[in-house]
């Protein structure tokens, strides 16, 4: 059957009007339907209705990071959220590249861990002009402005500092001996690097025997750790202790240590940080004398953030995680536990 046509141009003008105007809502009604698609807080236009995050990871420098990254894989599956994943290996530029192309994917939530406290600012602006939500896991950033972020998840490092010191007074209460301690930090300019210094000279200022005798940056990989106490070892020949900032950085220092002739754990006791497999098994050799836990199933509490903020219910603005300390005799029998 024809169908008769609504309009009737008779003048070449008036059909040439007619073509302009038809052409233009086209074109409109496409980008209308486009618009639709992303739904309101961002979505990738899959339309499968499905909710995006975006996620800008450090990178893969410590067994710690890798839990954590399985654990965010994990949890994002199991809880039927789309995952966009970016690895920065180690670089804040990496990052900030990654939030930007999240923000113009529209996801509707954008989380990530900080590899450095500062320099986010101006990229958190674009997210929140864009009103896409951004959450903080693991580690925080050092702003001003806390509206940029609406939830950080994460550990208390300045704590976990504090248990490292708190062991190594008890160990040395009988003692009136000065104890020579090394230090091994995380990346320069990251929170758990500057909290975990913090809380622990916050407890060994207090008693003049307790001694750091040298400190330095060796970014949470068991290569630098390893090359760092190299060179402890080299410079001084009375160390009793290293303080390590995770078991990565401890575990390549054992390697210095050992090649040195000297045996961790007995000659130069360690204490460490994180909590993964390979330190409780070197506690259970005598190499490590304490690990201080340090969470990084981060993954499900990050995804019950992420959908109460797609249902547009309100979350915490500081989720803690939980964890503890761990020392050489419990090792053998927690180790079985272990999920990282
Ligand atoms: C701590 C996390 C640290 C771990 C390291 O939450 O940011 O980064 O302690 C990891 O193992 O590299």
């Amino acid at each position: 059957m024809r169908h008769e046509p609504l309009i009737e141009p008779s003048t070449n003008k008036e059909k040439h009007v007619l073509k302009k105007l038809l052409t233009t809502l086209a074109t409109a009604s496409l980008a209308l339907s486009a618009l639709a698609a992303c739904g309101d807080g961002g979505g990738d236009g899959s339309g499968d209705g499905k909710t995006v995050l975006g996620f800008a990871q450090v990178g893969a420098e410590s067994a710690w990071r890798t839990a954590n990254t399985t654990s965010i894989q994990e949890s994002a599956a199991a809880a039927g959220i789309e995952l966009k994943f970016s690895d920065a290996q180690q670089k804040q530029e990496n990052q900030i590249k990654a939030i930007r192309s999240f923000i113009q994917q529209r996801v509707d939530v954008i989380a990530f861990s900080p590899i450095v406290e500062t320099g986010w600012d101006t990229v958190l602006k674009e997210a929140k002009d864009a009103k896409i939500p951004v959450v903080l896991t693991d580690r925080a950033v050092d702003s001003a402005d806390d509206s940029l972020y609406v939830t950080f998840l994460g550990s208390d490092f300045v704590e976990e500092g504090r248990r490292a010191a708190n062991w190594l007074v008890e160990e040395y209460k009988d003692s009136d001996e000065t104890v020579n301690i090394v230090e091994l930090q995380g990346t320069t300019g990251s929170a758990p690097a500057i909290d975990r210094k913090t809380g622990f000279e916050e407890i060994t200022s207090a008693d003049p025997k307790f001694q750091t005798i040298a400190s330095q940056a060796a970014d949470f990989t068991r290569a630098k750790g390893k090359e760092v106490m190299q060179a402890f070892l080299s410079a001084n020949k009375d160390i009793d202790v290293l303080y390590a900032h995770n078991d990565d950085m401890a575990l390549g220092a054992i390697q210095a240590i050992e090649e040195a002739g000297l045996k961790p754990g007995e000659d130069i006791k360690i204490i460490s940080v994180d909590g993964v497999k390979d330190a409780f098994v070197a506690m259970t050799e005598g190499k490590i004398n304490v690990v201080v836990e340090c969470n990084p199933l981060l993954g499900p509490q990050l995804m019950d953030v992420v959908a109460k903020i797609a249902a547009g219910q309100p979350t915490e603005k500081r989720i803690l995680t939980e964890e503890g300390v761990f020392t050489m005799d419990q090792a053998a029998a927690e180790l079985p536990n272990r999920k990282y």
